[in-house]
């Protein structure tokens, strides 16, 4: 059967959860518009996340790659446009892949993906680039990936606010949050439009 990959990240800095985590652990195995989920949760570590995940996309050969992360700023889902051939370290800033574009579009139509995520009652966004941490790394080392070879034919990311679940245990009761089922709920929607869309279907026909 047809497969969708989606990742989530382990938690990372002072969280003691990650809810990206938990939701592709929560997805992993059901079927979405004749595709299943197979799930992979990766490192917060710059090249061990890509180490783990290039060779479950050579296997599976998923016709979507999406992957999610946390950004505790955030107030509602966002759908990431744009991945930069930036990462920063405490040594600075350097490129991902030196030589490579300066920045990729993701392959997937943003705001339809925003909007469909919404009319399930979750909000969502199409946000403009994913920052320079290990969700711009990932979002940009998948979507460089892709235009090297020819599938799978779409990827993205969606960064996610805290769960209120995990605001409330860690005290952060100034931050956004939304309900952990809410999460689930949005990036099932999401995956569910995603697979509505033309294979092709990135943003600028790319
Ligand atoms: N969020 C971080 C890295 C892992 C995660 O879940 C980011 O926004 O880059």
């Amino acid at each position: 059967m047809a497969t969708v990959l989606l990742t989530g990240f382990t938690p990372f800095a002072d969280f003691s959860q990650n809810p990206s985590q938990q939701i592709a652990e929560a997805l992993s195995g059901i079927r979405i518009a004749g595709h299943v989920v197979e799930s992979a949760v990766l490192p917060v570590e710059f090249g061990r996340d890509v180490e783990l995940l290039f060779p479950l996309i050579e296997r599976l050969q998923p016709r979507l790659v999406l992957s999610l992360g946390l950004a505790a700023t955030a107030s509602c889902i966002w759908v990431e446009r744009i991945a930069l051939n930036l990462r920063q370290t405490n040594e600075g800033e350097r490129p991902i892949i030196a030589g490579g574009p300066p920045a990729l579009f993701a392959r997937l139509p943003t705001d339809a993906v925003a909007r469909s995520i919404c009319d399930v009652g979750v909000p969502a966004v199409a946000h403009v680039f994913a920052g320079t941490y290990l969700c711009n790394h990932i979002m940009y080392q998948v979507l460089h990936q892709i235009e090297r070879k020819t599938a799978p034919r779409q990827a993205g990311f969606l960064h996610l606010p805290l769960s209120v679940e995990q605001a409330l245990a860690e005290g952060r009761m100034q931050s956004s949050a939304l309900p952990l089922s809410h999460l689930e709920k949005g990036v099932h929607a999401a995956i569910a439009s995603i697979l509505q869309a033309p294979v092709d279907g990135g943003q600028f026909g790319q």
